[in-house]
């Protein structure tokens, strides 16, 4: 089966916010936002821009009829500033006019004068002066200072990784509209709705129940729209509180590059002990996190990074330590891995300096302590699964199959302007959402006189394919045809106090609502088609390929008949159904649970070529052996693999962000200075297997969840780009510094030892 929205995609007829029809007394705002990392507000006067041709009204905190408060985790953040601005970006004010270009130029003629003050942009920096966005946390298990004295290697080290801006191809986009008595219905390219209407309601001080979100579809997130288009859908919204009129806000490239946060920054220490044979035996990490100005999700973000300390391996003695360090940077936030990519990047990045120290294979370190079942991870729970293991021996077989061990060092040993280097990437990531009250969906089902059938959950739809598999999910718990299946947009007024579609889980958890949902009226159907048919009472009832079964009989009784009849006779032909994953807990002063209901695992091999010359490379081939439980959309999932591989090789290699170094202005603010992979750039193979998986009670309908653990396949490119720069002279320290741009890559090559 095809992505539902496939046609309408390459037809250009999907409608994303800024394509719906307009009222003709739409109002289009434009924001004012801190020109200073740090400062203080000393005059902000809108008389100028309020004399502006077109301008309606101009707002600023003082306008906010409830709280001025955006914050989700910890109410730290403001919607528009008041007196101190934190970040390059800050909203301080917004003007409404009758054309976007209108508003934009009145807000130029807003009078902010500022007083500056310093700035902290480093995350270690912030830490030495006590600037966190919540007290450190530590995860543990055994004893690592008791274990240094039986390591006969230790090597310790210093990881830092970048941040990485989200570039969904849609900009943060919002449309509010007023309603009767007060109510307010808001078109949000929001991954969480319920946020919107929460903190909308909050700001314009209105009950949740008057403010309607409802999201179509958005065209990319990956993280950045989990807290962060918040702020422009309550903008918009108390537009229309203070105007009486519609009003959209849609942020331009730069606007959104500038102002939004990003994936975390981080700066870590480690320290690995091993024995000669390559066992890891201790690891201790600190995790210095870039929160940016306010906590945003960076403190769930920072936990996700201590779960997955130690990725696929097994390390009988932790010490993890992760700080939230808050600094001048727009509010870091959500992005695809969620803070894993960070803590699995300073891992690899101990193996591969271990490896040299004891002088064997990265690849031999890694391959000795994959998890194994059974196996405890720092938090107290248990690796349950084995897929960790077969995936890598799958990738080692079809990675020999093709290749014998001579063949890169002919190559390398031959050529004179190239180097190839290969790395084994595992990965290990943990499903649910860390906080566990946030692990429950839910669905309305409505069967129609005509059998049709319309699906509202709390799922988004942003281009990953979620609709589809709900389509699946309910043609299949129902048995009958796809085409009788509409997914309706995410709307709150149908789908109540949902989670953001994040942590991978939208599918299994929406998806399971629907199968509940479309289980219950099925049953209903059963019973009356056996009474209709007069079947006697003990005989077994099913509907399949649109018949009714008796004892697996074919009837003349089809699916359209029996939804006609069925309401004839009164059956509900409506159900609302809630799933809570279940079995999960943690305790956070212990620090030890059940916080995932399974992990998804798998590895990728991938080989590069680097240009010895000229500090450039390019990705030949990466394979990919990968989990997916029994996969209800193959395709969609492999989409996912192949997009989240991508993207994970931009974070570790392209994606470089730029600050001024004296006014830390964002210097890559445009494509033409942040570059993301391309299809230039894309691997010349991308070879995707899926693991032959049957296990139980997982995902929905076994299968598991895909969106955000090939991300992490990505880092084997830097290691990868390390084998090959040690395969032109061995003697080239390494430097673990994310992203690895050919910048780097030849100032490298180039060092003088
Ligand atoms: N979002 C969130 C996430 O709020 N909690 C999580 O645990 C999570 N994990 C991955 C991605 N987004
Ligand atoms: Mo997320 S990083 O919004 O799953």
């Amino acid at each position: 089966m095809k992505h539902l929205d496939a046609l309408l995609h390459v037809r250009g007829t999907s409608l994303f916010v800024d394509d719906f029809k307009l009222p003709a007394d739409l109002l289009h705002a434009a924001v004012l936002v801190s020109p200073v990392s740090h400062g203080v507000i000393e005059k902000l006067e809108t008389a100028e821009a309020l004399e502006m041709p077109g301008v309606e009204t101009v707002f600023t905190a003082e306008d906010i009829p409830g709280k001025n408060q955006i914050g989700s985790i910890n109410k730290d953040e403001l919607l528009l500033a008041d007196k101190e601005l934190l970040f390059i970006g800050q909203p301080v004010a917004v003007v409404l006019a009758d054309t976007p270009e209108k508003a934009r130029a009145a807000v130029k003629m807003i009078k902010l004068e500022t007083r500056e003050l310093p700035s902290v942009v480093d995350p270690r920096q912030a830490f030495e002066k006590g600037m966190l966005l919540a007290p450190p946390r530590t995860f543990s298990m055994g004893n690592t200072s008791e274990s240094w004295n039986r390591c006969d290697c230790i090597v310790s080290g210093r990881a830092d990784s970048g941040g990485q801006e989200h570039l969904y191809l849609e900009t943060q986009a919002a449309f509010a509209v007023p309603m009767e008595n007060d109510c307010i219905r808001i078109s949000s390219g929001t991954q969480g709705p319920t946020f919107v209407q929460r903190v909308a309601a909050r700001v314009l001080k209105l009950p949740m129940s008057k403010i309607e979100v409802n999201v179509g579809r958005l065209g990319g997130a990956f993280g950045g729209k989990e807290d962060q288009a918040t702020p422009w859908a309550v903008m918009a919204a108390l537009g229309v509180q203070l105007t009486g009129k519609p009003v959209k806000l849609v942020l331009n490239r730069n606007e959104d590059m500038t102002w939004t946060g990003k994936r975390h920054p981080y700066s870590s220490d480690f320290k690995l002990g091993l024995t000669n044979d390559g066992t890891m035996i201790a690891w201790e990490v600190t995790y210095y996190q870039n929160g940016g100005a306010a906590s945003d999700l960076s403190t769930a973000i920072l936990e996700r990074t201590l779960f997955h300390s130690t990725n696929a391996y097994f390390i009988p003695n932790v010490q993890a330590t992760g700080v939230s360090c808050r600094t001048n940077l727009p509010p870091n936030t959500a992005f695809r891995g969620f803070g894993a990519p960070q803590a699995m990047y300073v891992l690899e990045s101990a193996i591969y300096s271990a490896s040299l120290e004891l002088g064997i294979s990265p690849l031999e370190i890694q391959e000795k302590n994959l998890l194994k079942k059974g196996d405890m991870f720092p938090f107290g729970m248990q690796y349950e699964g084995n897929e960790i293991r077969r995936s890598w021996r799958k990738a080692l077989e079809m990675y020999r199959s093709e290749n014998d061990d001579g063949r890169i060092k002919d190559f390398n040993s031959s050529n004179v302007m190239f180097r190839k280097g290969i790395s084994f990437m595992p990965v290990c990531f943990g499903i649910s959402f860390t906080h566990i009250s946030m692990n429950q969906a839910n669905a309305l089902v409505h069967v129609y006189t005509d059998g049709s059938v319309g699906i509202s959950t709390g799922a988004v739809e942003m281009g990953q394919g979620v609709n589809s598999k709900i389509a699946q999910v309910a043609a299949r718990t129902f048995g009958i045809d796809l085409f009788r299946i509409k997914v309706e947009s995410t709307n709150t007024t149908r789908s109540a106090n949902t989670s953001p579609t994040a942590a991978s889980s939208a599918a299994d958890m929406n998806g399971n609502a629907v199968r509940i949902a479309c289980s219950n009226i099925l049953k209903r159907l059963l019973i009356y088609a056996g009474k209709h048919l007069g079947a006697n009472p003990d005989s077994r009832i099913d509907l399949i390929h649109e018949k009714i079964t008796i004892n697996g009989k074919k009837t003349h009784l089809e699916w359209n008949k029996l939804v006609g009849l069925a309401y004839l006779a009164r059956v509900n032909l409506s159900s609302q159904a809630h799933y809570a994953t279940p079995g999960l807990h943690f305790n956070k002063s212990s620090e030890k649970g059940r916080p995932f209901s399974y992990h998804v695992a798998g590895t990728a091999v991938t080989e590069i070529t680097l240009d010895r010359l000229r500090g450039i490379f390019s990705v030949d081939s990466v394979k990919i052996v990968h989990d997916c439980g029994e996969s209800i959309n193959p395709l969609v999932d492999r989409g996912q693999v192949e997009g989240g591989l991508l993207q994970g090789i931009g974070w570790v290699t392209l994606e470089e962000l730029k600050y001024h170094p004296e006014t830390d202005a964002l210097l890559s603010d445009s494509l033409a200075t942040y570059k993301i992979p391309d299809i230039h750039f894309t691997p010349g193979e991308v070879d995707i297997e899926f693991l032959e998986c049957h296990s139980e009670n997982v995902g929905i309908y076994n299968s598991k969840a895909v969106g955000e653990p090939p991300f992490m396949y990505g880092i084997g490119t830097y290691f990868a780009i390390l084998e090959a720069i040690r395969a032109c002279d061995p003697e080239i320290p390494p430097i673990y510094s994310a992203p690895f741009t050919n910048e780097k890559i030849l100032l490298l090559l180039q060092k003088k030892r």
